[in-house]
């Protein structure tokens, strides 16, 4: 990126994608190019036991799915979900339209749907939520019941501070089941919550709350992960400081965690845990239309400033509700555990809403995997009995480390359904989680999502699709995967294939909108192919049509699971005075996936020194997140230009990743500049 805001538009075109119709995209390397993914992979079943039944069901109901999305979620949605008022319309509007709305006259509320039901029909004992704190012997269980009483406290304590329905509520809080009580006290009173990963940075918090206008925080005196104790009010103060978020913000609501000395503003902050006490137990959930927002959650892209994506209230639930139950064939008595953290789309969809509409027992791991041990997962496995295990990629290879002697002093028989999320699962860690962690026993399903899409859109079924290693199979109900040609749009049917991924009909779950801005939703999602949803990630189908995600064909990194937009790390570097224009690329990482690796051109007479580059991961850390700190830090005295002035980051991306076949240069304004760059990837 230059160091001029007017150019960022040219960087956003780098390699000649444009989010415009028909454009041209230079697919990237593959994640792991470096270990290609097995063509073929076939796998046993696991222990569902394939019922050709099952199959047949599936295969029934998907085709009534996709030819008549209307119908099919029509019904579902009079079923599964409870409504103050029957919807009377199914889906309206459309993709090439960009207003699609689904049960938009149909009158409900998620809290309700999550929690009252499940009391009202006698199941108010049951364990909603099992938290496992950041200490093993830190466990705490919450029935349905109890966990109406503290969300209906928060939400009258939320009421008599103020907050209305539909204002914007900002939620920074550690992994602990106040998250998501919180979110849910947010519903049942109409308010949107938009949580912020307790990792970003006080300017990410703060570029948040002025992007959404929020008037009100959550967040907790400090959090606790691995032992340490992270200072969340602290950066909050920090975040409010700044005058973009210093003119909104009301009031900050502070529940205590680890019992730290925490400033306090007069007037603005409130100990959360001091209003509740006199709190009643009793809150109306308040009555909300289908379409009204239910939360935001912003999103790396290909620009410098992160997108509000929306998600609404009847739709959004019914997919997850959908997805949880058939994803994971989950079953009534089930103890049910993904370990994301509740700051990203995951832990929505698939810790909070999908779980709790479903009634089941959702946990809520507040640690690390490594934390006290590399055994920490296993052993909760073992203690809660948990029957469905949803992590990511990232973290079994993380484990896959320590070899298979942690996981086998433990008892995971208990274990059925394993869920991989994130990116691609490579075919190592693959085996070590369907080997190791299931004993050949468990179904590992690779679901396949994104922010946007609200819940799963490609995965293995259970007990219906068999897994391939490093495949998300194909589109789950509903969703009818296309993959198209990347410059002229056109669909490539057939087997052996290779292009973008889309998906051609409207679905429950997807955003309707990034806030404030409908225009860069339509032509980020709905405009580059007209009539698609366009994923943003390219995608091959083998030979027996099963999917393989290649990554994504934007400037989006995907390191350790997290989606980091290049823009955002290039426009942090160049605000160091040192610093005169800046390229980021992804490159294969043996654990993270993808390591983020940053080409700085200096200010002249400049030299890069290890001082330097600790100053420029800080300048990361501060302006993005301790998530996005940098792997690599290149000094580039030139960077790889094609004469057109584009950055080869295509160059980039294999210097960075060691490779030495560099394929052709010659287009390059200035290929010696390339010697250089490699040399100095080895310093
Ligand atoms: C849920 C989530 C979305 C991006 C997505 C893709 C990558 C996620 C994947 C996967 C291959 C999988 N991705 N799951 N790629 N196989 N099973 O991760 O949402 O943070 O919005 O990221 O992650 O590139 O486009 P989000």
């Amino acid at each position: 990126m230059l160091k001029c805001a007017a150019l960022l538009t040219a960087t956003c075109l780098v390699e000649g994608f444009a989010f415009t119709p028909s454009p041209t995209v230079s697919l990237p390397i593959l994640a792991h190019s470096s270990k290609p993914f097995r063509a073929d992979n076939p796998r046993r079943l696991g222990n569902l036991g394939l019922l050709s039944t099952k199959k047949t069901a599936f295969e029934s109901d998907y085709a009534s799915s996709i030819d008549n999305p209307s119908d099919y979620w029509f019904n579902l949605a009079k079923e599964k979900l409870d409504w103050y008022t029957q919807p009377t319309k199914s889906l309206t509007g459309g993709l090439a339209t960009a207003d699609v709305k689904w049960f938009e006259d149909g009158k409900l509320n998620a809290c309700y749907n999550c929690i009252d039901r499940h009391i009202e029909n006698g199941r108010g004992g049951k364990t909603a939520i099992i938290f496992e704190g950041d200490e093993p012997s830190d466990v705490t269980k919450y029935s349905y019941t109890e966990v109406l009483a503290r969300v209906s406290k928060i939400a009258n304590m939320m009421k008599s501070n103020g907050v209305k329905k539909g204002d914007v509520v900002t939620i920074y809080m550690p992994m602990t089941p106040d998250i998501i009580f919180s979110m849910l006290a947010c519903a049942r009173i109409g308010a949107v919550h938009s949580v912020v990963f307790a990792g970003f940075s006080e300017d990410a918090i703060a570029d948040r709350i002025a992007a959404s206008g929020s008037k009100f925080v959550f967040t907790s005196d400090g959090g606790l992960r691995g032992g340490r104790t992270i200072k969340l009010k602290q950066t909050v103060d920090n975040a409010i400081a700044k005058d973009r978020a210093k003119v909104l913000v009301e009031k900050v609501f502070v529940f205590k965690r680890t019992n730290e000395d925490v400033n306090f503003v007069d007037g603005r902050d409130l100990w959360a845990d001091d209003l509740l006490s006199s709190q009643s137990t009793e809150c109306p959930a308040e009555v909300m239309g289908a379409e009204d927002p239910l939360f935001i959650l912003y999103t790396s892209g290909s620009t410098g400033q992160p997108k509000g994506i929306l998600h609404t209230t009847g739709g959004y639930l019914l997919y997850a509700q959908h997805t949880t139950a058939t994803s994971f064939d989950l079953q009534p008595d089930d103890i049910y555990a993904c370990v994301a953290d509740a700051g990203w789309i995951t832990g929505h969809t698939y810790i909070c809403y999908g779980p709790l509409l479903n009634g089941a027992t959702s946990t809520v791991f507040e640690s690390t995997p490594l934390y006290p041990d590399e055994g920490r997962y296993w052993d909760m496995i073992q203690r809660h009995k948990i029957n469905i295990f949803y992590t990511a990629p990232t973290a079994i290879r993380s484990l896959m480390r320590f070899g298979d002697e942690p996981p086998k002093k433990y008892d995971l028989s208990s274990l059925r359904v394993l869920g991989s999320v994130g990116e691609p699962i490579n075919p190592a860690a693959w085996d070590w989680y369907n080997d190791v962690i299931g004993g050949g026993k468990a179904t590992v399903v690779d679901t396949y999502w994104q922010t946007e899409t609200g819940g799963h859109v490609a995965l293995n079924l259970p007990g219906v699709h068999e897994p391939k290693a490093g495949s998300c199979r194909g589109g789950t109900y509903g969703i009818d995967l296309a993959i198209l040609d990347p410059k002229s749009g056109e669909v490539i049917e057939g087997n052996d294939v290779e292009g973008v991924l889309a998906i051609s009909k409207p679905w429950p779950g997807m955003a309707r909108t990034c806030l404030g801005d409908h225009e860069r939703y339509k032509t980020t999602y709905l405009q580059p192919y007209p009539g698609f949803y366009f994923a943003g990630d390219g995608a091959r189908r083998d030979s027996s049509g099963y999917i393989w995600v290649t990554g994504r064909v934007d400037d989006v990194i995907n390191s350790s699971g997290h989606r980091i937009g290049t823009a955002e790390l290039e426009s942090s570097l160049v605000s160091h005075p040192l610093v005169a224009q800046a390229a980021v690329v992804g490159y294969p990482h043996d654990i993270k996936g993808e390591g983020v690796a940053c080409y700085c051109t200096l200010t002249k007479g400049t030299a890069m020194t290890d001082d330097l580059r600790k100053d420029l991961k800080q300048a990361v850390r501060s302006s993005i997140g301790p998530f996005a700190t940098p792997d690599m830090i290149i000094e580039a005295p030139a960077l790889p230009m094609t004469r057109s002035g584009k950055i080869m980051r295509r160059i980039l991306r294999k210097i960075a990743g060691g490779d030495t076949e560099l394929g052709d240069t010659s287009t390059l304004a200035d290929p010696t500049c390339v010697g250089v760059l490699v040399e100095n990837a080895k310093a």
